[in-house]
Protein backbone atom coordinates (compact mmCIF):
# COMPACT_ATOMS: atom_id res chain seq x y z
CA UNK A 1 0.00 0.00 0.00
CA UNK A 2 2.74 2.06 0.66
CA UNK A 3 4.25 2.65 -2.48
CA UNK A 4 0.80 2.62 -4.10
CA UNK A 5 -0.25 5.44 -2.19
CA UNK A 6 3.27 7.01 -3.30
CA UNK A 7 2.83 6.53 -6.51
CA UNK A 8 -0.29 8.15 -6.50
CA UNK A 9 1.06 10.77 -4.77
CA UNK A 10 3.86 11.83 -6.91
CA UNK A 11 1.70 11.04 -10.26
CA UNK A 12 -0.79 13.73 -8.97
CA UNK A 13 2.64 16.47 -8.24
CA UNK A 14 1.00 18.63 -10.22
CA UNK A 15 -2.63 18.85 -8.85
CA UNK A 16 -1.25 18.18 -6.01
CA UNK A 17 0.91 21.78 -6.29
CA UNK A 18 -1.81 23.75 -7.04
CA UNK A 19 -4.91 22.53 -6.85
CA UNK A 20 -4.33 20.70 -3.30
CA UNK A 21 -2.21 23.87 -2.08
CA UNK A 22 -5.24 26.29 -2.65
CA UNK A 23 -7.64 24.08 -1.05
CA UNK A 24 -4.98 24.03 2.22
CA UNK A 25 -4.98 27.90 1.70
CA UNK A 26 -8.76 27.83 2.04
CA UNK A 27 -8.97 25.68 4.96
CA UNK A 28 -6.21 27.48 6.95
CA UNK A 29 -7.71 30.61 7.41
CA UNK A 30 -9.63 30.16 10.53
CA UNK A 31 -13.11 31.18 11.34
CA UNK A 32 -16.24 29.87 10.81
CA UNK A 33 -17.56 27.66 8.05
CA UNK A 34 -19.65 30.61 6.96
CA UNK A 35 -21.09 31.38 2.93
CA UNK A 36 -17.66 33.65 2.84
CA UNK A 37 -15.51 30.08 3.36
CA UNK A 38 -17.72 28.24 0.79
CA UNK A 39 -17.71 31.14 -1.44
CA UNK A 40 -13.57 30.67 -1.49
CA UNK A 41 -13.75 27.05 -1.60
CA UNK A 42 -16.14 27.45 -4.76
CA UNK A 43 -13.38 29.49 -6.44
CA UNK A 44 -10.62 26.84 -5.86
CA UNK A 45 -13.33 23.80 -7.02
CA UNK A 46 -14.07 25.59 -10.17
CA UNK A 47 -10.23 26.67 -11.33
CA UNK A 48 -9.45 22.95 -10.79
CA UNK A 49 -11.69 22.28 -13.49
CA UNK A 50 -14.53 20.06 -10.85
CA UNK A 51 -16.76 21.88 -13.11
CA UNK A 52 -20.27 23.57 -11.87
CA UNK A 53 -22.55 21.00 -11.24
CA UNK A 54 -20.28 18.90 -9.09
CA UNK A 55 -18.94 22.07 -7.06
CA UNK A 56 -22.44 22.36 -6.19
CA UNK A 57 -22.68 18.81 -5.17
CA UNK A 58 -19.69 19.07 -2.92
CA UNK A 59 -20.56 21.72 -1.98
CA UNK A 60 -24.01 20.36 -0.37
CA UNK A 61 -22.74 17.19 0.84
CA UNK A 62 -19.86 19.36 3.11
CA UNK A 63 -22.94 21.35 4.37
CA UNK A 64 -25.62 18.37 5.29
CA UNK A 65 -22.23 16.91 6.75
CA UNK A 66 -21.29 19.86 9.05
CA UNK A 67 -24.24 19.80 10.23
CA UNK A 68 -24.53 16.16 11.05
CA UNK A 69 -21.57 16.22 12.72
CA UNK A 70 -22.35 19.39 14.18
CA UNK A 71 -18.75 20.79 12.48
CA UNK A 72 -19.03 24.84 12.58
CA UNK A 73 -14.78 25.55 12.44
CA UNK A 74 -13.26 26.27 8.96
CA UNK A 75 -10.34 24.04 10.49
CA UNK A 76 -12.39 21.00 9.99
CA UNK A 77 -13.51 21.52 6.52
CA UNK A 78 -10.59 19.33 5.16
CA UNK A 79 -12.19 16.49 6.78
CA UNK A 80 -15.97 17.73 5.57
CA UNK A 81 -14.31 17.91 2.18
CA UNK A 82 -12.28 14.60 2.11
CA UNK A 83 -15.65 12.46 3.18
CA UNK A 84 -17.34 14.41 0.59
CA UNK A 85 -14.66 13.85 -2.41
CA UNK A 86 -14.43 9.93 -1.84
CA UNK A 87 -18.01 10.13 -1.64
CA UNK A 88 -18.40 11.06 -5.24
CA UNK A 89 -15.14 9.30 -6.41
CA UNK A 90 -16.93 6.20 -4.89
CA UNK A 91 -19.54 6.69 -7.07
CA UNK A 92 -17.15 6.00 -10.38
CA UNK A 93 -15.57 2.28 -8.07
CA UNK A 94 -18.83 0.87 -8.04
CA UNK A 95 -18.08 -1.40 -10.52
CA UNK A 96 -19.96 -4.20 -12.15
CA UNK A 97 -19.51 -7.76 -12.69
CA UNK A 98 -17.74 -7.34 -16.56
CA UNK A 99 -15.79 -4.31 -14.58
CA UNK A 100 -14.34 -6.29 -11.50
CA UNK A 101 -13.17 -9.09 -13.42
CA UNK A 102 -10.87 -7.16 -15.63
CA UNK A 103 -8.19 -7.25 -13.49
CA UNK A 104 -8.12 -10.62 -12.73
CA UNK A 105 -7.50 -13.57 -14.95
CA UNK A 106 -9.49 -15.00 -18.31
CA UNK A 107 -11.25 -17.54 -16.14
CA UNK A 108 -12.66 -15.14 -13.66
CA UNK A 109 -13.36 -12.74 -16.86
CA UNK A 110 -15.79 -14.80 -18.40
CA UNK A 111 -18.07 -14.50 -15.00
CA UNK A 112 -19.84 -16.40 -12.33
CA UNK A 113 -22.13 -18.42 -15.24
CA UNK A 114 -19.05 -20.09 -16.66
CA UNK A 115 -16.65 -20.24 -13.39
CA UNK A 116 -18.06 -24.12 -13.05
CA UNK A 117 -16.46 -24.69 -16.40
CA UNK A 118 -13.25 -23.07 -15.79
CA UNK A 119 -11.15 -25.13 -18.40
CA UNK A 120 -13.24 -24.67 -21.26
CA UNK A 121 -13.06 -20.90 -19.91
CA UNK A 122 -9.39 -20.49 -19.91
CA UNK A 123 -9.08 -21.17 -23.62
CA UNK A 124 -10.60 -18.32 -24.67
CA UNK A 125 -8.97 -14.81 -24.33
CA UNK A 126 -10.37 -12.29 -22.74
CA UNK A 127 -10.93 -8.93 -25.21
CA UNK A 128 -10.36 -5.78 -23.75
CA UNK A 129 -10.96 -2.90 -26.59
CA UNK A 130 -9.27 0.52 -26.02
CA UNK A 131 -10.93 3.76 -27.78
CA UNK A 132 -10.82 7.47 -27.52
CA UNK A 133 -10.36 10.56 -29.31
CA UNK A 134 -6.74 11.51 -30.75
CA UNK A 135 -3.87 11.32 -28.78
CA UNK A 136 -5.06 10.92 -25.34
CA UNK A 137 -3.23 8.20 -24.83
CA UNK A 138 -4.72 4.71 -25.90
CA UNK A 139 -1.57 2.99 -27.12
CA UNK A 140 0.74 3.98 -24.31
CA UNK A 141 -1.86 2.96 -21.39
CA UNK A 142 -2.11 -1.02 -23.66
CA UNK A 143 1.36 -1.11 -23.21
CA UNK A 144 1.20 -0.51 -18.95
CA UNK A 145 -2.10 -2.65 -19.57
CA UNK A 146 -0.54 -5.77 -21.40
CA UNK A 147 2.72 -5.63 -19.42
CA UNK A 148 0.05 -5.58 -16.21
CA UNK A 149 -1.11 -9.07 -17.73
CA UNK A 150 2.05 -10.56 -18.69
CA UNK A 151 3.73 -9.83 -15.37
CA UNK A 152 1.01 -11.66 -13.90
CA UNK A 153 2.03 -14.43 -16.55
CA UNK A 154 -1.01 -13.98 -18.63
CA UNK A 155 -0.13 -14.61 -22.44
CA UNK A 156 -1.26 -11.54 -23.48
CA UNK A 157 -1.43 -10.02 -27.51
CA UNK A 158 -2.05 -6.91 -28.77
CA UNK A 159 -3.68 -6.22 -31.73
CA UNK A 160 -2.94 -2.93 -33.85
CA UNK A 161 -6.13 -2.32 -35.25
CA UNK A 162 -4.95 1.77 -35.96
CA UNK A 163 -4.06 0.83 -39.22
CA UNK A 164 -4.60 4.49 -40.40
CA UNK A 165 -0.85 4.94 -39.80
CA UNK A 166 2.63 3.38 -40.54
CA UNK A 167 3.58 4.73 -37.47
CA UNK A 168 1.07 4.32 -35.10
CA UNK A 169 1.86 0.47 -35.56
CA UNK A 170 5.68 0.82 -34.94
CA UNK A 171 4.52 2.74 -31.72
CA UNK A 172 2.33 -0.42 -30.73
CA UNK A 173 5.19 -2.88 -31.32
CA UNK A 174 7.24 -0.89 -29.27
CA UNK A 175 5.05 -1.03 -26.62
CA UNK A 176 4.22 -5.10 -27.23
CA UNK A 177 8.16 -5.89 -27.43
CA UNK A 178 8.60 -3.87 -23.82
CA UNK A 179 5.67 -5.54 -21.96
CA UNK A 180 6.19 -8.64 -23.49
CA UNK A 181 3.29 -9.28 -25.53
CA UNK A 182 2.72 -10.50 -28.74
CA UNK A 183 1.78 -8.74 -31.71
CA UNK A 184 -1.08 -8.81 -34.67
CA UNK A 185 -0.04 -6.37 -36.94
CA UNK A 186 -1.18 -6.46 -40.96
CA UNK A 187 -0.49 -3.65 -43.41
CA UNK A 188 -1.32 -0.18 -42.85
CA UNK A 189 -4.64 0.70 -44.78
CA UNK A 190 -6.13 -2.90 -44.06
CA UNK A 191 -9.57 -2.36 -42.80
CA UNK A 192 -9.51 -2.04 -39.27
CA UNK A 193 -12.56 -4.46 -38.33
CA UNK A 194 -10.82 -6.74 -40.42
CA UNK A 195 -7.66 -7.00 -38.42
CA UNK A 196 -9.53 -6.91 -35.12
CA UNK A 197 -11.09 -10.28 -36.12
CA UNK A 198 -8.02 -11.49 -36.99
CA UNK A 199 -6.14 -10.41 -34.19
CA UNK A 200 -8.95 -12.25 -31.82
CA UNK A 201 -8.77 -15.25 -33.77
CA UNK A 202 -4.73 -15.74 -33.97
CA UNK A 203 -5.25 -15.11 -30.18
CA UNK A 204 -7.48 -18.22 -29.48
CA UNK A 205 -5.26 -20.17 -31.43
CA UNK A 206 -2.19 -19.33 -30.02
CA UNK A 207 -3.62 -20.00 -26.53
CA UNK A 208 -3.24 -16.17 -25.72
CA UNK A 209 -5.05 -15.48 -22.34
CA UNK A 210 -5.99 -11.73 -23.08
CA UNK A 211 -6.27 -9.85 -25.98
CA UNK A 212 -5.70 -6.21 -26.11
CA UNK A 213 -7.00 -4.00 -29.33
CA UNK A 214 -5.88 -0.76 -30.44
CA UNK A 215 -7.72 1.60 -32.26
CA UNK A 216 -7.15 4.59 -34.27
CA UNK A 217 -8.21 8.08 -32.59
CA UNK A 218 -11.08 9.60 -33.31
CA UNK A 219 -12.94 12.47 -32.89
CA UNK A 220 -16.63 11.71 -31.23
CA UNK A 221 -18.13 14.23 -33.99
CA UNK A 222 -16.63 11.78 -37.01
CA UNK A 223 -19.60 10.35 -37.74
CA UNK A 224 -17.63 7.64 -40.43
CA UNK A 225 -15.39 6.80 -37.79
CA UNK A 226 -17.82 6.25 -34.72
CA UNK A 227 -19.33 3.72 -37.45
CA UNK A 228 -16.29 1.72 -38.06
CA UNK A 229 -15.76 1.84 -34.32
CA UNK A 230 -19.21 0.10 -34.37
CA UNK A 231 -18.33 -2.34 -36.65
CA UNK A 232 -15.35 -3.00 -35.11
CA UNK A 233 -17.26 -3.98 -32.16
CA UNK A 234 -19.38 -6.23 -33.52
CA UNK A 235 -17.05 -8.25 -35.52
CA UNK A 236 -15.06 -8.90 -31.67
CA UNK A 237 -18.37 -10.43 -30.90
CA UNK A 238 -18.51 -12.45 -33.96
CA UNK A 239 -14.60 -13.88 -33.48
CA UNK A 240 -15.52 -14.62 -29.90
CA UNK A 241 -19.02 -14.74 -28.92
CA UNK A 242 -19.12 -12.09 -25.53
CA UNK A 243 -16.69 -10.41 -27.15
CA UNK A 244 -15.27 -7.35 -26.35
CA UNK A 245 -15.30 -8.51 -22.52
CA UNK A 246 -14.35 -4.79 -21.70
CA UNK A 247 -14.25 -1.36 -23.51
CA UNK A 248 -12.05 0.71 -22.08
CA UNK A 249 -12.37 4.80 -22.89
CA UNK A 250 -9.52 6.84 -22.67
CA UNK A 251 -9.84 10.27 -21.38
CA UNK A 252 -7.05 12.96 -21.35
CA UNK A 253 -6.72 14.88 -18.06
CA UNK A 254 -5.03 17.71 -19.27
CA UNK A 255 -8.12 18.62 -21.42
CA UNK A 256 -10.45 19.00 -18.13
CA UNK A 257 -13.96 19.52 -19.05
CA UNK A 258 -13.54 18.91 -22.36
CA UNK A 259 -12.79 15.14 -22.12
CA UNK A 260 -16.71 15.01 -20.70
CA UNK A 261 -17.99 15.60 -24.09
CA UNK A 262 -16.42 12.84 -25.38
CA UNK A 263 -17.77 10.28 -23.36
CA UNK A 264 -21.77 10.06 -24.94
CA UNK A 265 -20.57 9.24 -28.54
CA UNK A 266 -18.80 6.66 -27.12
CA UNK A 267 -20.33 5.00 -25.08
CA UNK A 268 -23.22 4.94 -28.47
CA UNK A 269 -21.31 3.65 -30.55
CA UNK A 270 -18.95 0.92 -28.80
CA UNK A 271 -21.03 0.34 -24.78
CA UNK A 272 -17.90 1.50 -23.06
CA UNK A 273 -17.34 -0.04 -19.91
CA UNK A 274 -14.64 1.69 -17.77
CA UNK A 275 -12.45 4.78 -18.48
CA UNK A 276 -8.89 5.29 -18.07
CA UNK A 277 -7.87 8.34 -17.19
CA UNK A 278 -4.67 9.01 -18.58
CA UNK A 279 -1.94 12.22 -18.29
CA UNK A 280 -3.59 12.64 -14.84
CA UNK A 281 0.36 13.47 -13.86
CA UNK A 282 0.44 16.61 -16.59
CA UNK A 283 -2.69 17.82 -15.34
CA UNK A 284 -2.70 20.22 -12.35
CA UNK A 285 -6.18 20.67 -12.71
CA UNK A 286 -6.88 16.83 -11.51
CA UNK A 287 -10.96 17.91 -9.78
CA UNK A 288 -11.90 16.57 -13.23
CA UNK A 289 -11.07 13.07 -11.84
CA UNK A 290 -13.95 14.26 -9.58
CA UNK A 291 -16.19 15.54 -12.47
CA UNK A 292 -15.91 12.76 -14.12
CA UNK A 293 -16.85 10.21 -11.11
CA UNK A 294 -19.21 12.41 -10.24
CA UNK A 295 -21.29 13.20 -13.96
CA UNK A 296 -20.59 10.31 -16.06
CA UNK A 297 -21.88 7.00 -14.28
CA UNK A 298 -19.34 4.81 -15.90
CA UNK A 299 -16.60 3.34 -13.94
CA UNK A 300 -13.18 4.91 -13.90
CA UNK A 301 -11.26 1.29 -13.82
CA UNK A 302 -7.67 2.82 -14.22
CA UNK A 303 -5.67 6.21 -13.94
CA UNK A 304 -2.78 6.72 -15.97
CA UNK A 305 0.37 8.92 -14.15
CA UNK A 306 3.17 9.06 -16.17
CA UNK A 307 4.74 7.96 -19.93
CA UNK A 308 6.44 4.85 -18.16
CA UNK A 309 5.22 1.26 -18.64
CA UNK A 310 4.51 1.25 -14.87
CA UNK A 311 2.86 4.54 -14.28
CA UNK A 312 -0.38 3.35 -14.22
CA UNK A 313 -2.88 3.12 -11.05
CA UNK A 314 -6.07 1.10 -10.29
CA UNK A 315 -8.85 3.71 -9.11
CA UNK A 316 -9.90 3.86 -5.58
CA UNK A 317 -11.92 6.06 -4.18
CA UNK A 318 -10.24 6.64 -1.02
CA UNK A 319 -6.39 7.46 -2.54
CA UNK A 320 -7.89 9.55 -4.84
CA UNK A 321 -9.79 11.79 -2.06
CA UNK A 322 -6.57 11.50 -0.13
CA UNK A 323 -4.31 12.44 -2.70
CA UNK A 324 -6.40 15.57 -3.77
CA UNK A 325 -6.85 16.67 -0.36
CA UNK A 326 -3.97 16.40 1.80
CA UNK A 327 -1.06 18.45 1.53
CA UNK A 328 2.67 17.52 0.15
CA UNK A 329 4.20 16.01 2.49
CA UNK A 330 2.08 14.72 4.91
CA UNK A 331 1.21 11.44 5.44
CA UNK A 332 4.05 10.51 2.50
CA UNK A 333 4.86 7.08 3.50
N1 LIG B 1 2.52 12.40 -18.84
C1 LIG B 1 1.80 11.42 -19.42
N2 LIG B 1 1.86 11.27 -20.73
C2 LIG B 1 1.13 10.29 -21.28
C3 LIG B 1 0.32 9.42 -20.51
N3 LIG B 1 -0.28 8.55 -21.36
C4 LIG B 1 0.14 8.88 -22.60
N4 LIG B 1 0.99 9.92 -22.56
C5 LIG B 1 1.65 10.60 -23.69
O1 LIG B 1 0.66 11.13 -24.55
C6 LIG B 1 1.12 11.10 -25.90
C7 LIG B 1 0.07 10.40 -26.76
O2 LIG B 1 0.00 9.06 -26.34
P1 LIG B 1 -0.49 7.87 -27.29
O3 LIG B 1 -0.48 6.67 -26.47
O4 LIG B 1 0.26 7.87 -28.56
O5 LIG B 1 -1.97 8.35 -27.56
P2 LIG B 1 -3.04 7.68 -28.55
O6 LIG B 1 -4.37 7.91 -27.94
O7 LIG B 1 -2.66 6.29 -28.85
O8 LIG B 1 -2.88 8.59 -29.84
P3 LIG B 1 -3.47 8.31 -31.31
O9 LIG B 1 -3.27 6.86 -31.60
O10 LIG B 1 -2.69 9.21 -32.20
O11 LIG B 1 -4.92 8.69 -31.26
C8 LIG B 1 2.45 10.40 -25.87
O12 LIG B 1 3.47 11.36 -25.90
C9 LIG B 1 2.45 9.66 -24.55
O13 LIG B 1 3.74 9.47 -24.02
C10 LIG B 1 0.28 9.61 -19.08
O14 LIG B 1 -0.42 8.94 -18.29
N5 LIG B 1 1.05 10.63 -18.61
MG1 LIG C 1 -2.42 5.31 -30.65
Amino acid sequence: MGSFWKKIADGMKKTRAVFTANLQQVFQRGGALDEAFYEELEEVLLTADVGVETTQALLERMKALARERGVSEAAEARELMRAAAAEVLARASAAGPRAAAASTNAAAGAGAAAAATNAAAAAEPRVILVVGVNGVGKTTSIGKLAWRQTRQGLKTLVVAADTYRAAALEQLAVWAERAGADLIRSQSGADAAAVAYDGVRAAMSRGAQVVIVDTAGRLQTNRNLMAELTKIHRVLGKALPGAPHEVLLVLDATVGQNALSQVASFREAAAVDGILLAKLDGSARGGVILAIADRLGTPVRYVGLGEGIEDLADFDADDFARALLEPLGAGGE
